[in-house]
C-alpha cells in the first residue's frame, strides 16, 4: 500500500475493536487499576470540537495507561435528561424519548469514527428506566437519611422555561438556558440538605492537591463560610427582638440604623396599623418578582424604607431606626443587619442616600486619634484601634472582637456564629423529561415514598407538550394511583427531579452498568472508585462537581462505598476557539468534526487537537495546522513503507545490534531520548503537544539516519517501532495499520509502554563550548566520560587556543564538563 488511505482503514480498525471488545475493563484485581473518565455529553444532536478535544484527551491518558500495564476503566455515555429535548417535542411534535435516541445513535457513531478507546459495554444514559430508576433509588435513599425534604419556599423562577430553577443556575440574575430575567414565586418543592456537608465539603478541597486551584477557589467562594456573631437588638415597645448577623461586630457602636430583609417575619408586626403599612407592602410587593442577584448586585442602587420602629444597641444602650432595604436577603443569616455606614460600602451608600449618621468607630493606626470624628470620606474594613467604642476605645479592634463576642454569649444576647452561603439544593422541577419523584400523596397517609423495590415510575407516554405547562400534570394515568401503604386513592408527584441528580453519580453506575438490584455493588465500586483522571469543562466547576463530590459522601456515609472523594486528579480543558473566540454556533465559527475527519481522517483531527496546545489551555484552531499534521502522518506512513519488507522478517524477533558507529548510537540516543521525555510529558504533565512535537523530531532523525551509507536496520528498527508506539495514544488508527505492517499479528495497543535504555542514553562523544575570557570562541568534540582535569588537558593543548590568548597568561580555567570551558587570562 503506497499511500495512506484513512477512509479505509480507520473504519476497518474500528470495526475491529469494538467486534472484539478491545477496551473492556475486566474486573480483576491482578493488576493496578486507572478510572480515566471525560464528563459526559448532552446528546443535542453532534460532537462539536469541545467533545473531541475532552475525548481525544482522555482517550490518550487512557491507552498510555493501559500500555503502561494499568487496569484501565474508560467508559462513556449519555446525561440524556433535559430541556432541550422538550422544547424539540413542543416544536416537531416528536416524543422526548425519540429525539434524544435518535441523538445518542448519531453521537456514538461519531464517537466510534473518532476510535476513542471506550468499554462499549458499560455504556449508560440517564433517560433510560434502567437508569432512572437507581436516580429514583438516589432519591429515596437520601430521603430515609434525612437528607431529603418539602418546603414551600420563594423559589427562582424562569417565566419562559416556567420552572424552578436551582440557585446555580441562575446566571448573573437570568435563566442560565434562556437568558430570560429570572423572578421569585412561592412554591412547595423538594430540597437535598447539601448544607448538612458544607463544612466537609470546604474542608476537604485540601485533600484534592490534583485539582486546579482555581476550581477549588470557586468551589470555596459557592459554599462560603463566614465566621460572624449574632446579636439580638429589643424593639422599642415591642416584645420581640431582632437578631442580626455581622461578621464585624467590632464596628457595633458604629450602627446607625438596622434593616430586615422586606420578607423578614417581624416586618409586618412593626407595621401592622400603622401609618408605614402601605408604603412598605408596596415596597415589599415590589421585591417579590426580583430574584436576589438583581437585588443586591453592586450595581443596583440601593433602596429602603423606614418602618417607624426603633431598637436598642445592647452595646452602647443607644436607640436606632428599624428600616427595610432591597440589599438584605431573607434568606440569609438571620434575614437582618446592623447598618454601620462607615466601615461598609453598601451601609455607606445606604446611609448617604437617606441621612442616616456616619460614625466612625475603628481608626487606621497611622491616623491622629483627634482625627476620629473627622467626616467620614470612604468606608475603612482594614484592622485598626477602637474609637467612639466607649469601653473597648484604645483596644485593636481585633482583640474588641473577641471581648465584644465574649459578652454577648456571657450575657446571653448573642453567640459567635459560623454561616455559609450555601443553600440546599433544589430538586424539583416542572418538567416532563427527567427522573419522576417517586412519591404519592395519599389522603390518608400524607406524602408516602415509593418503596425502593417499586422502581421505577416510568414516565407515561400519554401527554401533551405544550409551552409553560408542565406536560406530567395532562396524564392522567401517571397522577392517579394507588398508596403503598394503604391501598387508597392517591395522587403521584409531577415534578421531576434537576438533571445534575442524574449527572451526580453516573460515575458509580459505570463501575457496575448492568446491576438490576442496585445503582452499583460495593466490590465493584470499590474495586474502581475513585475516578483517577477526570476532564471536562470548568464550566462544572461548582454545579456538577460540588453535586457529585456531595453524593459521594453521602453515600459513603450510608455504607456503600468507601471512597470519600470522587475525582481524585481533575483536569479542566481550555476551550476550542476560531479567530480568537469560542467556536459557536450563535458565532458562526465552528469547524465541524464530521468535516475534518471525512477530510483527514480522525487521526489527523486527533494529532492536531493534542497538539495545538496543552490540554488546560485555550486551542486556536488552524487550517495550516491540521494540514502539517495530516503530512506528518503522511511521512510516517512512508517511511513505514520503505522500511516494511525487510521489517517483515525480523518481526518480534530480539535485537543485536553488534557494535555501533557513532551514528548508529547517536540515532538510538535520539530514540531513547524521545522515549524518556514523551513517557513524562504525557505521564506526569499531560504535554501531549511537547509530547507529539519530540515524536516529530524522532521522524525526522530516523529519515536522515536512514540516508547513511552504513545504516544499521536493527537501530532503524527500533526507532520506526518505538514511534509507532508512542504515536498510539494520539493517532490509533494509522498506527495500529503500520504496526501490522511490520509483521506483528496482535494489535499496537497491546503492547508495552517502550522502557529508557539507560545505556543507550550515554554519548560518546559531547560538543563542549570553548570561551576565553567569557567570550565564545570553538566548540569542540571531546569524549562524554572525561574528568575536569581531562578536559582542561585537552584544551590547552589545543594548537589554535594561542590565536584567541595572544600570548597572554593564563590565570585559570574553568570547566563544565559536556558543556564548557572558560580560560580566563591576563
Ligand atoms: C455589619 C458590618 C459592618 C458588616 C462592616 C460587614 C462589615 P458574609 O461575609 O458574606 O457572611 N449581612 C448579614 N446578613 C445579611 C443578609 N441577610 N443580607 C445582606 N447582607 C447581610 O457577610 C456578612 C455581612 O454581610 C454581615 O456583616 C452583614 O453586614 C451582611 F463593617 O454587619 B455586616
Ligand atoms: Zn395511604
Amino acid at each position: 500500500q503506497d499511500k495512506y488511505s484513512f477512509s479505509e482503514i480507520e473504519p476497518k480498525w474500528q470495526k475491529k475493536w469494538i467486534e472484539g471488545k478491545a477496551y473492556k475493563a475486566e474486573d480483576q484485581l491482578e493488576k493496578p487499576k486507572f478510572y480515566a473518565l471525560a464528563m459526559f455529553p448532552y446528546p443535542s444532536g453532534n460532537l462539536h470540537m469541545g467533545h473531541v478535544r475532552n475525548y481525544s484527551i482522555v482517550d490518550v491518558i487512557a491507552r498510555f495507561k493501559r500500555m503502561q500495564g494499568y487496569n484501565v476503566l474508560h467508559p462513556i455515555g449519555w446525561d440524556s435528561f433535559g430541556l432541550p429535548a422538550e422544547n424539540a417535542a413542543i416544536k416537531h411534535q416528536t416524543p422526548p424519548a425519540e429525539w434524544t435516541w435518535k441523538n445518542i445513535a448519531n453521537m456514538k457513531r461519531q464517537l466510534q469514527e473518532m476510535g476513542i478507546s471506550y468499554d462499549w459495554d458499560r455504556e449508560v444514559a440517564t433517560c433510560h428506566p434502567d437508569y432512572y430508576k437507581f436516580t429514583q433509588w438516589m432519591f429515596l435513599e437520601f430521603y430515609k437519611h434525612g437528607l431529603v425534604y418539602k418546603k414551600k419556599a420563594a423559589v427562582n423562577w424562569c417565566p419562559s422555561c416556567a420552572t424552578v430553577l436551582a440557585n446555580e443556575q441562575v446566571v448573573d440574575g437570568a435563566c442560565e438556558r434562556c437568558d430570560t430575567p429570572v423572578t421569585k414565586k412561592d412554591l412547595s418543592q423538594w430540597f437535598f440538605k447539601i448544607t448538612d456537608y458544607a463544612q466537609v465539603l470546604l474542608d476537604d478541597l485540601d485533600k484534592l492537591p490534583g485539582w486546579p486551584e482555581k476550581v477549588k477557589t470557586m468551589q470555596r467562594n459557592w459554599i462560603g463560610r463566614s465566621e460572624g456573631t449574632e446579636v439580638d437588638f429589643t424593639v422599642e415597645n415591642h416584645p420581640d427582638k431582632i437578631r442580626v448577623y455581622t461578621t464585624r461586630v467590632d464596628t457595633i457602636f458604629g450602627v446607625s440604623y438596622v434593616v430586615l430583609a422586606p420578607e423578614h417575619p417581624l416586618v409586618q408586626k412593626l407595621v401592622a396599623g400603622t401609618e408605614y403599612e402601605k408604603e412598605v407592602n408596596a415596597f415589599i410587593d415590589k421585591m417579590k418578582g426580583l430574584n436576589e442577584i438583581a437585588r443586591t448586585s453592586n450595581e443596583t442602587e440601593k433602596e429602603g424604607l423606614f418602618t417607624g420602629a426603633y431598637c436598642i444597641n445592647p452595646y452602647s444602650g443607644k436607640k436606632v431606626p428599624i428600616w427595610i432595604a432591597n440589599y438584605v436577603l431573607v434568606e440569609y443569616g438571620t434575614g437582618a443587619v446592623m447598618g454601620v455606614p462607615a466601615h461598609d460600602e453598601r451601609d455607606f451608600e445606604f446611609a448617604t442616600k437617606y441621612q442616616l449618621p456616619i460614625r466612625r468607630v475603628i481608626r487606621p493606626e497611622n491616623m491622629p486619634v483627634e482625627e476620629k470624628d473627622l467626616p467620614v470620606q470612604e468606608t475603612y474594613h482594614d484592622d485598626g484601634i477602637m474609637v467612639n467604642s466607649g469601653e473597648y476605645d484604645g483596644l485593636g479592634n481585633r482583640e474588641a472582637w473577641e471581648k465584644m463576642s465574649d459578652k454577648a454569649e456571657r450575657e446571653g444576647f448573642g453567640q459567635r456564629k459560623v454561616n455559609f452561603r450555601l443553600r440546599d439544593w433544589l430538586i424539583s422541577r416542572q418538567r416532563y423529561w427527567g427522573a419522576p419523584i417517586p412519591m404519592v400523596y395519599c389522603e390518608h397517609c400524607g406524602i408516602v415514598p415509593i418503596p425502593q423495590d417499586q422502581l421505577p415510575v416510568m414516565l407515561p407516554d400519554d401527554v401533551v407538550f405544550k409551552a409553560g405547562e408542565n406536560p406530567l400534570t395532562t396524564s392522567e394515568s401517571f397522577k392517579e394511583t394507588t398508596c403503598p401503604k394503604c391501598g387508597g386513592k392517591a395522587r403521584r408527584e409531577t415534578d421531576t427531579m434537576d438533571t445534575f441528580m442524574c449527572s451526580s453519580w453516573y460515575y458509580l453506575r459505570y463501575t457496575d452498568p448492568q446491576n438490576n438490584t442496585l445503582p452499583f455493588s460495593k466490590e465493584a465500586v470499590d474495586q474502581w472508585m475513585n475516578v483517577d483522571q477526570y476532564v471536562g469543562g470548568v464550566e462544572h466547576a461548582i454545579l456538577h462537581l460540588l453535586y457529585s463530590r456531595f453524593f459521594t459522601k453521602a453515600l459513603r456515609d450510608f455504607g456503600y462505598l468507601k471512597v470519600d472523594e470522587p475525582f481524585e486528579n481533575l483536569l479542566t480543558q481550555g476551550m476550542v476557539c476560531l479567530d480568537g473566540s469560542k467556536m459557536s454556533k450563535s458565532k458562526g465559527n465552528v469547524v465541524s468534526p464530521e468535516e475534518i475527519i471525512g477530510k483527514y481522517g480522525a487521526d489527523t483531527a486527533r494529532l492536531f487537537i493534542l497538539f495545538a496546545a496543552p490540554p488546560e489551555r485555550d486551542l486556536e484552531w488552524s487550517d495550516q495546522g491540521v494540514e502539517g499534521c495530516f503530512r506528518f502522518l503522511n511521512r510516517v506512513w512512508r517511511l513505514v513503507g520503505q522500511f516494511a519488507e525487510s521489517a517483515q522478517q525480523s518481526a518480534g524477533k530480539t535485537r543485536e545490534f553488534g557494535k555501533l558507529d557513532s551514528e548508529a548510537k547517536e540515532m538510538r540516543r535520539q530514540t531513547h531520548l524521545t522515549i524518556q521525555k514523551v513517557t513524562s510529558d504525557i505521564g506526569t504533565r499531560f504535554n501531549f503537544n511537547t509530547a507529539v512535537s519530540s515524536i516529530m523530531e524522532l521522524v525526522n532523525a530516523l529519515y536522515l539516519y536512514k540516508e547513511q551509507p552504513k545504516s544499521n536496520s536493527e537501530v532503524e528498527r527500533e526507532a520506526l517501532e518505538s514511534i509507532l508506539i508512542l504515536l498510539a495514544p494520539f493517532a490509533p488508527h494509522i498506527t495500529e495499520e503500520l504496526w501490522s505492517e511490520l509483521g506483528y499479528s496482535d494489535s499496537i495497543h497491546q503492547q508495552a509502554w517502550p522502557q529508557v535504555d539507560e545505556a543507550a542514553l550515554v554519548q560518546d562523544e559531547v560538543t563542549v563550548v570553548l570561551q576565553v575570557n567569557g567570550k565564545l570562541r570553538d566548540r569542540v568534540k571531546v569524549p562524554a566520560e572525561i574528568s575536569a582535569q581531562e578536559l582542561e588537558q585537552i584544551v590547552r593543548n589545543l594548537p589554535k587556543l594561542s590565536d584567541w590568548t595572544q600570548g597572554k597568561q593564563i590565570v585559570k580555567v574553568i570547566t563544565v564538563p559536556g558543556k564548557l570551558v572558560n580560560v580566563v587570562v591576563k
